[in-house]
C-alpha cells in the first residue's frame, strides 16, 4: 500500500461506555450515531455496538466503534474483555441519581484493572448525563469536578434527550486520543451539533441499528469490521448456555452409583 493510500484510510478508535443501568449509555450512543432518542427504557443485555464516522480538525476522518456495555455486566466475567484495548472510556452517570455516581468508583476500578497490563492507557472521561433534568440534580457539580481532578479525567455534562454536548463529548475524547487540540470555536460549534433533538423517533432496537450500520457501513466501507465485532459479540454471548448445559450433564452423569 502506498503512503497516500494509507493516509487516506480512516483511523479507527474503540470507545467504551460504562456505568450503571439506566444512566443513559444506550441513549447517548443512539443520539450520537442516529440523532434519535427514545423515552422508553430497554435494558442492554451484554453489550451492543454502534459505528460513527466523524471528521476532526485537520480533515482527519475517524471511525468510532462505540461499545455500549450493559450496566448489569458489572462483576461479570466478560466485562474486562469488553473493556480491554479501548482507547477511550466514557464513565457515564445520571446527575439525578446519586447512586449511579457513587458506583462509578467500582466501574473506574474495573477499567483500570482491565487495562493494567496494557502498554497504552485509555483516555477516560466522566460524563454526567440528563442535564435537561437540572432541577432534579442530586449530584453536585463540585463532587463531579473533584472526581475528575483527583483522577485526571475529562469532565463533561450532556443530555442524550436534547442532544446537548453529545457530539462534543465523543469528539473531545477522540481528539484527546489522537493528540488533537480543539479550539474554542470548534468546541462551541460542536456543543449544539445534535440539537435540537428529534424526539419523534423512538428507540430503534438492534434491528434498526443494524439497518443503519449497514447503510453507513456500505457508504464508508466499514462493513467488514462491523461484521467482525458482531461475530465476536455473538460468540461471547453464545458461550454461556452450552458450558452451563455441559456442566449440568457432567454433574448428573458423573455421580457414582451406590449399587456398584
Ligand atoms: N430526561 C432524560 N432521560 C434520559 C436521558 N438519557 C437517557 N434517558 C432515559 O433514561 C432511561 C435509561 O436510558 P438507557 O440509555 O437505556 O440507559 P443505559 O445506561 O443504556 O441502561 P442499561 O442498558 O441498563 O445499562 C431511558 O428511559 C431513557 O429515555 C437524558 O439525557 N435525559
Ligand atoms: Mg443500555
Amino acid at each position: 500500500m502506498s503512503d497516500s493510500e494509507e493516509e487516506s484510510q480512516d483511523r479507527q478508535l474503540k470507545l467504551v461506555l460504562v456505568g450503571d443501568g439506566a444512566s443513559g449509555k444506550t441513549s447517548l450512543a443512539t443520539r450520537f450515531s442516529q440523532e434519535a432518542f427514545g423515552k422508553q427504557y430497554k435494558q442492554t443485555i451484554g453489550l451492543d455496538f454502534f459505528l460513527k464516522r466523524i471528521t476532526l480538525p485537520g480533515n482527519l476522518n475517524v471511525t468510532l466503534q462505540v461499545w455500549d456495555i450493559g450496566g448489569q455486566t458489572l462483576g461479570g466475567k466478560m466485562l474486562d474483555k469488553y473493556v480491554y484495548g479501548a482507547q477511550g472510556v466514557l464513565l457515564v452517570y445520571d446527575i439525578t441519581n446519586s447512586q449511579s455516581f457513587e458506583n462509578l468508583e467500582d466501574w473506574y476500578s474495573m477499567v483500570k484493572k482491565a487495562n493494567e497490563e496494557s502498554d497504552v492507557q485509555p483516555v477516560i472521561s466522566l460524563v454526567g448525563n440528563k442535564i435537561d433534568l437540572e432541577h432534579m440534580r442530586t449530584v453536585k457539580v463540585d463532587k463531579h469536578q473533584r472526581f475528575c481532578q483527583e483522577n485526571g479525567l475529562i469532565s463533561q455534562f450532556v443530555s442524550a434527550k436534547t442532544g446537548d454536548s453529545v457530539f462534543l463529548c465523543f469528539q473531545r475524547v477522540a481528539a484527546e486520543i489522537l493528540g488533537i487540540k480543539l479550539n474554542k470555536a470548534e468546541i462551541e460549534q460542536s456543543q449544539s451539533l445534535l440539537k435540537p433533538g428529534d424526539d419523534s423517533r423512538s428507540h430503534t432496537g438492534r434491528a434498526r441499528r443494524r439497518e443503519w450500520i449497514h447503510s453507513q457501513g456500505q457508504q464508508d466501507g466499514e462493513m467488514e469490521s462491523q461484521r467482525q465485532i458482531e461475530r465476536e459479540r455473538d460468540r461471547e454471548i453464545g458461550y454461556t448456555p452450552p458450558l452451563f448445559l455441559f456442566f449440568l450433564l457432567f454433574s448428573t452423569c458423573g455421580k457414582p452409583n451406590p449399587k456398584n
